[in-house]
C-alpha cells in the first residue's frame, strides 16, 4: 500500500486521532496496521484515537489517564494502584473464550469453539458502537525479545487505560519494530472493548462478555470483560495464536516458567515448566537464591540444534493470595517498596491493599469488588463475598524484582537443560522423577499431566487431566499437538531432559502432605545435577528416582536439615495400585483423540507392563529398596 493509499484509509481516523496520531500510524510501513485501526475505528466508534510511540510522555499520559479514568485508583505507596474487575469478571472465562473454526475445519470437540461466520457476526455485533464517548488507545509491543528469532510483533485497540497500562508492564514496547517492519510481517492483534460501564468503571454486562480467538487473521477479539486474562490479548489468548504458529513452523509455544538454577562452582543451569494453576509454578519460578526469566509463557526454539527458551512477556500477573513475609518474602518485599504495581480486586483500606493469606488481620471493612464492603456481606449471587477474591492479582514488572534473570532480554533466550512437569496428585506420582527418554517424559508427565480435584481417603478421586497445562489453550488437535513436540524434541543435538514434580503427596493414611513447601527448592537442586551427571539415580516403573545418599546431601545443603530414611522411604515409594489407576485415566482420556500418536500408547502400555511386574514381585506399595540402579 502506497502512503497516498494509507493517508486516504486513515482520513476517517484522522478527525477523531488528529494529525500528530495519524503520522505515528503512517510511520509503520505494514497496511495490516492501518486497515486493523480503520476498521476497529469505524465498528467501535470511539470519539478519540490516541496511539502510543512508547515514548515516556505517552507512557506517563496511560499511567495518569488510567487514574484520571477511574479505570484505577492510586494507593499510598508511590507508583501503587489498584483496580476492580466485575463480580462475575474474575478470572479467565472458560465458557465465553472460543475459536472461531471455519467451516469444515476440525478442532477438538474438548475445545470450546464456535462456526467461524456466526461467531465473527455475533461478536463483531456487540463491538459495535461499543466504544462511543471513549478513547480507543493502539498499542505497540513484541512478544518475545526484541530483535530475535522469537520475536513476534503485536497490536491492541482498547478503549480500557487499565488494559494498556498493564500492557506496559507485561510487555516489551513494540512501538520502534513497528517502524522498521517487514510489510509482509506476520503480526497478531488484538480489540478489546470493555463495553458498558457501571459508576465504578466497571464492565456493565458481563452476560455479555466474549472472548473469540479468530486463527485465521491471527485477532482476538474481547468484548464486556476487564480481568486481564480476557482483556490483555497478550497472555493465553495470543498464546492460542502462536502455538498454531508453532505447530506449522516446528516450534513450542507453552505455559512454562522459567528459573536459572544455581549449581556447583558457580554454574547456572535453566529448567523450565508447565504447572495446572495453583499446582505450585510461581514458587517454583521464584525460589529464592535462584533467578526467574519466565512466570507464565515461553516460546521454545530449536536454535543451532540447541534447545533455547524465551520469555513471552517481560512482567507477571501474579496471584496474590498466600503471599506472605513468610510464603514469598521476595515478592512480599517488593509488593510493599514503592514501584510501579496494580493491585487487582484486593481489599482497600486507608491507602493500603489487602489480599486474603499475607499473614496479617484482615480489616473488616473496605474497598472491593463489590464495592463498599463489610464483614458478612452477600454478593449478587447471594454467596457471602470475601475481603479480597481468592484470584486477586499484582501486576509489576519483572526488571523490578531482584531475583530477574540478567538473560531476559537475550535474543537468542537461554538454553534450557530441562523441563519438568507439575499437577496435583495426591496419591501416586513420587516428588521428582526424570523421564527414561525425551519420549517417555513427555507422555508420562506432560500428556498425562493430572490434577486430583478431591481428596478423600475413602472415596474414589476425582481427576483432571490438563495436556501440557496447556489444554485450555490448545488451538490445534491434541494429537498434532502432542506429535510436533516429540518431533521438536527428537531434532535437537541435546534433548532437556524431563522431570515430574509432584508437591502434593500426602500420607495414605493421615492425609498429611508429606512434604515441606519449600522441600521444591531439593528436587530442583538434584534435577540440576542430574542435567550434569552429577547425581545417581534408582530405576522405578514411571521413571528415575533420587538415590536416598544424594537426597541427604541436597537436603542439608539446601534446607539445612536431616532428612531421614523414613522420609524417603514414603515419598519414595511405588504405589503401584494409584499408578496403575492414572495410566488408564491417561489412556482413556487419549483414546478419544483421532490423532493422538502411536508412541503415547506404547509408552503407557509398557509403564503399565513394568508396574504390572513390579506389584507382582512386591505388592501395591514398593519401597525403594527392591529398585536397582541406573546404568
Ligand atoms: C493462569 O491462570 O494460568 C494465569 C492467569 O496465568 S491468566 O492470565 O488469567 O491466564
Ligand atoms: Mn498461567
Amino acid at each position: 500500500m502506497s502512503r497516498e493509499e494509507a493517508e486516504r484509509l486513515l482520513l476517517k481516523v484522522r478527525r477523531k486521532a488528529g494529525e500528530r496520531e495519524v503520522e505515528k500510524l503512517l510511520a509503520i510501513p505494514h497496511p495490516e496496521v492501518h486497515e486493523f485501526v480503520c476498521r476497529a475505528v469505524e465498528l467501535c466508534q470511539p470519539d478519540r484515537v490516541f496511539v502510543c510511540d512508547d515514548s515516556p510522555e505517552d507512557l506517563t499520559h496511560i499511567r495518569s489517564m488510567a487514574v484520571e479514568s477511574g479505570e484505577e485508583g492510586p494507593l499510598s505507596l508511590p507508583g501503587h494502584t489498584y483496580h476492580f474487575d466485575g463480580y462475575f469478571d474474575q478470572g479467565r472465562d472458560r465458557q465465553a473464550t472460543k475459536f472461531l473454526v471455519p467451516k469444515g475445519d476440525y478442532l477438538s470437540p474438548r475445545l470450546n469453539q464456535v462456526e467461524r461466520e456466526e461467531g465473527l457476526s455475533e461478536i463483531l455485533g456487540l463491538l459495535r458502537g461499543s466504544m462511543r464517548g471513549k478513547t480507543m488507545i493502539v498499542r505497540f509491543l513484541t512478544l518475545g525479545p526484541r530483535h530475535s528469532p522469537f520475536t513476534i510483533p503485536c497490536m491492541e485497540c482498547t478503549d480500557s487505560w487499565y488494559v494498556a497500562h498493564s500492557v506496559t508492564l507485561l510487555y516489551r514496547r513494540g512501538y520502534d519494530t513497528f517502524l522498521k517492519l517487514d510489510p509482509k510481517a506476520e503480526l497478531f492483534k488484538t480489540l478489546h472493548s470493555a463495553g458498558e460501564l457501571d459508576g465504578r468503571m466497571i464492565s456493565a454486562e458481563p452476560e455479555k462478555k466474549r472472548i473469540y480467538i479468530d486463527y485465521v487473521t491471527n485477532t482476538v477479539y474481547s468484548v464486556n470483560t476487564q480481568y486481564a486474562g480476557n482483556s490483555v490479548g497478550f497472555k493465553k489468548l495470543a498464546l492460542r495464536l502462536a502455538i498454531r504458529k508453532a505447530h506449522r513452523e516446528g516450534w513450542l509455544a507453552e505455559h512454562f516458567m522459567i528459573i536459572g538454577v544455581r549449581g556447583p562452582g558457580g554454574r547456572k543451569t535453566y529448567l523450565a515448566g508447565a504447572f495446572p494453576s495453583a499446582c505450585g509454578k510461581t514458587s517454583t519460578a521464584m525460589l529464592p537464591g535462584e533467578t526467574i526469566l519466565a512466570d507464565d509463557i515461553a516460546y521454545v526454539r530449536n536454535l543451532e540444534g540447541q534447545c533455547r527458551g524465551v520469555n513471552v512477556e517481560s512482567g507477571i500477573l501474579g496471584i496474590l493470595q498466600d503471599v506472605s513475609p513468610k510464603s514469598d518474602p521476595l515478592i512480599y518485599q517488593v509488593l510493599t517498596s514503592p514501584g510501579e504495581i496494580i493491585f487487582s480486586n484486593v481489599l482497600v483500606k486507608d491507602g493500603k491493599p489487602y489480599w486474603l493469606g499475607m499473614g496479617c488481620e484482615l480489616p473488616k471493612r473496605g474497598l472491593n469488588f463489590c464495592g463498599e464492603w463489610r464483614e458478612g456481606m452477600k454478593g449478587p449471587d447471594g454467596k457471602p463475598v470475601p475481603p479480597a477474591h481468592p484470584n486477586a492479582r499484582y501486576t509489576v514488572s519483572l526488571s523490578t524484582l531482584p531475583n530477574c534473570d540478567p538473560e531476559l532480554e537475550n535474543p537468542k533466550g537461554v538454553e534450557l537443560g530441562g523441563i519438568m512437569f507439575g499437577g496435583r496428585d495426591y496419591r501416586a506420582f513420587v516428588p521428582v522423577q526424570q523421564g527414561f527418554s525425551w519420549e517417555h517424559g513427555v507422555v508420562l508427565y506432560g500428556a498425562g499431566l493430572e490434577t486430583e480435584t478431591t481428596f478423600a481417603i475413602v472415596e474414589e478421586p476425582k481427576f483432571e487431566i490438563n495436556v501440557m497445562s496447556l489444554q485450555d489453550f490448545l488451538s490445534i488437535p491434541l494429537g498434532e499437538y502432542l506429535r510436533n513436540y516429540l518431533e521438536f524434541g527428537r531434532r535437537l543435538r541435546k534433548a532437556p531432559l524431563v522431570f515430574g514434580v509432584n508437591y502434593f503427596l500426602r500420607h495414605p493414611k493421615t492425609g498429611e502432605y508429606l512434604n515441606h513447601r519449600l522441600d521444591k527448592h531439593v528436587w530442583v537442586k538434584w534435577m540440576e545435577r542430574r542435567i550434569h551427571g552429577e547425581a545417581g539415580a534408582l530405576v522405578s516403573p514411571t521413571g528415575l528416582i533420587p538415590r536416598y545418599e544424594d537426597l541427604v546431601k541436597l537436603f542439608r545443603e539446601v534446607r539445612g536439615r536431616e532428612y531421614t530414611e523414613e522420609e524417603y522411604e514414603e515419598q519414595f515409594s511405588i504405589r503401584a495400585k494409584w499408578l496403575l489407576k492414572k495410566v488408564g485415566r491417561v489412556e482413556e482420556f487419549w483414546k478419544k483423540e483421532p490423532e493422538a500418536p502411536p508412541e503415547l500408547f506404547r509408552v503407557l502400555e509398557e509403564t503399565r507392563r513394568r508396574l504390572e511386574e513390579t506389584r507382582r514381585e512386591f505388592g501395591d506399595t514398593v519401597s525403594p529398596e527392591h529398585l536397582p540402579e541406573e546404568g
